[in-house]
């Protein structure tokens, strides 16, 4: 199992981490650039610097736990966040030069044993030995100098971060460039399902449900990430890996979910699945953090089924609010079956499960290259996409290259002209041809040499 590396961004105000955050998480998020309703939680996201994948926290402005001193900005979810990292990155600031602050940071760093790397930033312009000379001083080690806002050092630095932990090489032929990606065929292919969401929303009853009833067949603690719990069971003659994201702890046959939320652990399990089972909890409003994490589940372009649990304990107005809730914050998960359960009584499970299995082989689905292409002309002739200037896109064929999510890659010419409102015109035309209900579904465009322009 995978589980991707977590990296921290730690430092004082104003050091340059929000800046590092963003270059290092910039091309997935630009990915998913305008959903209606998404909320982007700018604390975590996926970072990738060459092969390399990895999740990524910036700790600034998070709720502070102390009213004065450096601790005033230092929050107890910055403490949960260098606990559960893999990776700290202690950010200082060349030009200011050291301070009393990065001391302290430095002390409680080196106390909570992590690996630390020490970077001086906004060092552009700056010979390195100058830039480093002073910091030397916290005794964490060599600093490594970078600008955050140029991108000067930090491919180098991340690799330094990470080098002991290898790129994936199995699962991640969704994510290069090659033009015949190699398809696994779903069919035969164990589903590795994550179920989260917010404490006591029901997750360890729905799995006690779920796997109670069926054979476990493995369950282990994988020795990389702390906590983290793949439970292998089978059902009605499928194979599924249960990731799970709460601490569940096994007691006979029973498991119970040691209710401490993580969201560092929550994101990874989600990038280390197929299919997310997202559960939110009929008695609750939907929260900022459920939003963020859906948010980040559209990021990561794994499939979704979203199950709204305890549906059995509330009235019909609380049904008809979070109906009209969800649909107000969470409608850019469209793309998903939701379904009413509870997971107490087991009502509705069968069917989540049905969706599972559904979206899975969504998100595996084969899109044959002739079938693309003529889905693809069809609705260019129903529909040509708008001219910008004196160019009119023009497009030839479309493959596919890669699954979950499905990535289709149509080619032609002079296709940086296609705004959004084309692109998901496209996608739902996919869609609707291929019945792709239930996955992110990515669509590129590919010119090929533009003939407009003089070469
Ligand atoms: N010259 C220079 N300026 C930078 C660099 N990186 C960031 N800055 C600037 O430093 C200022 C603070 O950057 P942020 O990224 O917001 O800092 P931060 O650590 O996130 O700050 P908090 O979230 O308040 O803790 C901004 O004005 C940035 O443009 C750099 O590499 N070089
Ligand atoms: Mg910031």
């Amino acid at each position: 199992m995978a589980f991707k590396p977590v990296v921290t961004l730690v430092g004082r105000p104003n050091v340059g981490k929000s800046t590092l955050f963003n270059r290092l998480t910039r091309s997935r998020a630009a990915l998913v650039a305008d959903f209606a309703g998404l909320t982007r939680d700018r604390h975590y996201g996926e970072g990738r610097v060459g092969d390399i994948p990895f999740i990524t926290v910036d700790t600034g402005g998070f709720e502070p736990v102390a009213k004065a001193g450096i601790m005033h900005h230092m929050a107890k979810q910055t403490e949960q966040a260098i606990a559960e990292s893999d990776v700290v990155i202690f950010l200082v600031d060349a030009r200011a030069g050291l301070n009393a602050h990065d001391q302290e940071i430095a002390v409680l760093l080196r106390k909570s044993g992590q690996k630390v790397l020490l970077c001086v930033n906004k060092a552009e312009g700056m010979s390195h030995g100058a830039a480093i000379a002073e910091f030397h001083e916290l005794g964490l080690g060599q600093p490594h100098a970078i600008s955050a806002a140029h991108g000067d050092g930090v491919v180098a630095l991340i690799e330094q971060a990470l080098l002991s932990f290898a790129p994936e090489v199995d699962s991640d032929t969704q994510d290069d460039d090659s033009d015949e990606p190699e398809l696994i065929d779903a069919t035969d292919h164990r589903i590795k399902l994550a179920i989260v969401g917010r404490p006591n929303v029901g997750k360890s009853t729905l799995i006690n449900t779920l796997v109670g009833e069926n054979r476990v067949i493995a369950f282990d603690l994988p020795g990389t990430t702390r906590d983290a719990i793949e439970v292998e069971f089978e059902r009605d003659d499928r194979r599924y890996t249960l990731i799970d994201t709460a601490g569940l702890r096994r007691r006979g046959k029973v498991f119970e979910a040691v209710e401490k939320f993580s969201v560092i652990k929550t994101l990874q399990a989600i990038e280390a699945c197929n299919v997310v089972l997202l559960l939110l909890d009929a008695q609750q409003e939907i929260s900022d953090q459920d939003a963020h994490i859906a948010g980040f589940i559209l990021e990561s372009g794994r499939a979704l089924v979203v199950a709204i649990n305890k549906w059995d304990n509330v009235d019909s107005d609380r049904r008809e609010r979070i109906k009209r809730e969800f649909d107000r914050k969470l409608r850019f998960l469209n793309f998903a079956k939701v379904h009413n359960i509870s997971a107490l009584r087991g009502q509705g499970v069968n069917a989540v499960m049905r969706s599972v299995n559904a979206a899975h082989a969504a998100a595996f689905a084969k899109l044959s290259t002739p079938k693309l292409t003529r889905v693809l002309q069809d609705a260019v002739a129903q529909q040509p996409p708008p001219r910008k200037g004196i160019f009119r896109p023009k497009m030839r064929y479309a493959h596919q290259g890669g699954q979950n999510p499905p990535r289709i890659i149509v080619h032609g010419n002079a296709l940086d002209a296609i705004a959004d409102p084309y692109r998901r015109y496209l996608e739902s035309r996919f869609r609707d041809a291929f019945e792709l209900a239930g996955t992110p579904l990515r669509i590129e465009f590919k010119s090929s040499h533009n003939p407009y322009v003089d070469n």
